[in-house]
């Protein structure tokens, strides 16, 4: 049967006992100096400072030794009539109503910002839905996110009902950080989302911290039944900063159950991945750390709910850390100040025609899993839950004053606490001699 799902490769780690191995020309998964708009990195940014004789990657001995297959041809489980689905009708339509959650949602937080209800920097994650809703969706309440300040989707997707989202990127107290986080620091104790950090990079060690907590739990307090996993999401650029490395050697070294999510959008800011790094192919540098790296499509939520499994199911088993790379593409500029006149146009038109929304949604009409009529209903659910949240964000009061230096101190004693153990911010003299806002 035709699939728009093809097979994606994993990279298992390098025996300890082999030195180096130069990577064969049959097991080259991409070229990454390639600019063929079929090839990894769909980016048609030139690469003119190497020329493919020079180039320090091919020339690098690749510590890669093994290449094996994870998508398998996979038997339908409950209907025998239709043969190696990737998914059930049931999970189709989740998959669908999550994606379509996300895209929505971030259509009307572009509307809101324009409109000047949200403050600050609003960044936002149209087209890189299959990344969020094919790792998430597999994960248990227990189980924790870790973000950027590209997080109001990864919030969605772990189960933080949009009323709560939408009123923090207003500010709001009824937001689910009490409108003290904002746009770019969603956090829910209640649903594991460990936060949303503007600083790049700041997540992967908060995310490796919460993996050792559940391996500390199960090995050292004897809780058996903790097999919590958690998910690090971040970008391309950030990639080039210390902590990912420092965090993928920890992670290896305790064999933590931790997934690196690497989501390559292909870009920083304005800054072409191809340009800022000196091996692009991000996801070899899982074995280079003794753990498996993956390549996959990350504009195909089917391939990435693959890869996902494998990755979550090694870490619940105890088996340590993966890191995947995931390619995908933003459909909107960095931020919604971004005019996104950088990036080029037959570019930005060779993945929005992979829009990983429509492409499920051909895969479940190809095989007969669902109706239109039964994703209009799921679009229509969706719409009413978005312009709901926004009458409740807009409603909802703003923080009071006194919230404002709540959390800010990790010692409730420390500076924001006066010696009658109340928040100075209470006491009548306290915006003595400031600005009144
Ligand atoms: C430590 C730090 N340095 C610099 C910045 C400024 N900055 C904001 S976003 C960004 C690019 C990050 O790109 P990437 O990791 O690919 O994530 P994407 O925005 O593409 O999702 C940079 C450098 C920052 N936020 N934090
Ligand atoms: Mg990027």
């Amino acid at each position: 049967m035709a699939s728009a799902f093809s097979t994606i490769k994993i990279i298992q780690p390098l025996s300890f006992t082999t030195t180096t191995t130069t990577r064969s020309p049959e097991k080259s998964l991409f070229d990454p100096l390639k600019t063929n708009p079929n090839s990894f990195l769909g980016s048609t940014h030139k690469l003119r400072l190497l020329s493919s004789k020079s180039s320090p990657s091919q020339n690098r001995r690749s510590s890669v030794s093994a290449v094996s297959e994870v998508v398998k041809e996979k038997k339908l489980k409950s209907n025998s009539s239709l043969p190696n689905l990737l998914i059930t009708k049931e999970e189709g339509l989740q998959l669908y109503e999550d994606m379509v959650l996300g895209r929505a949602f971030e259509d009307m937080c572009a509307q809101m910002y324009y409109r000047g209800k949200m403050f600050g920097f609003v960044h936002l994650y149209n087209g890189q839905e299959a990344v969020s809703t094919g790792f998430i969706k597999l994960l248990k309440k227990e189980d924790s996110v870790v973000s950027t300040y590209r997080d109001h989707v990864h919030a969605l997707s772990k189960g933080v009902p949009a009323r709560e989202v939408m009123s923090e990127l207003f500010g709001k107290a009824t937001g689910c950080c009490r409108g003290q986080g904002g746009s770019m620091h969603m956090f829910s104790k209640e649903h594991n989302l460990l936060g949303g950090f503007a600083f790049i990079g700041e997540g992967i060690p908060v995310a490796t911290g919460a993996a050792f907590t559940s391996k500390y739990k199960r090995e050292v307090l004897k809780e058996a039944d903790c097999d919590h996993v958690t998910l690090a999401f971040f970008g391309d650029g950030t990639c080039n900063n210390g902590q990912f490395f420092e965090c993928l050697n920890m992670a290896a070294l305790w064999k933590l159950p931790i997934v690196f999510v690497v989501e390559n959008n292909l870009w920083a800011i304005g800054m072409s991945h191809l340009r800022a790094t000196s091996d692009p192919e991000i996801w070899k540098k899982g074995p280079a750390f003794g753990m498996p790296g993956v390549h996959v499509d990350g504009m195909d939520v089917l391939k990435v709910r693959e890869v996902a499994k494998e990755a979550i199911g090694r870490a619940r088993r105890g088996e340590g850390p993966t890191l995947v790379e995931c390619e995908t593409y933003r459909f909107r500029g960095h931020s919604l100040a971004d005019p996104d006149e950088l990036r080029n146009p037959d570019e930005k038109a060779h993945y929005g025609a992979r829009d990983p929304i429509k492409a499920l949604k051909k895969y479940m009409f190809d095989n007969n899993l669902v109706t239109e009529v039964e994703l209009k209903a799921i679009e229509k659910k969706i719409d009413e839950v978005i312009e709901d949240s926004v009458e409740f964000a807009d409603a909802s009061p703003q923080p009071p004053r006194s919230q404002l230096l709540e959390n800010v101190f990790a010692d409730p004693k420390g500076f924001g606490i006066g010696p009658d153990g109340k928040y100075r911010c209470e006491d009548p003299k306290f915006t003595q001699g400031t600005a009144h806002v």
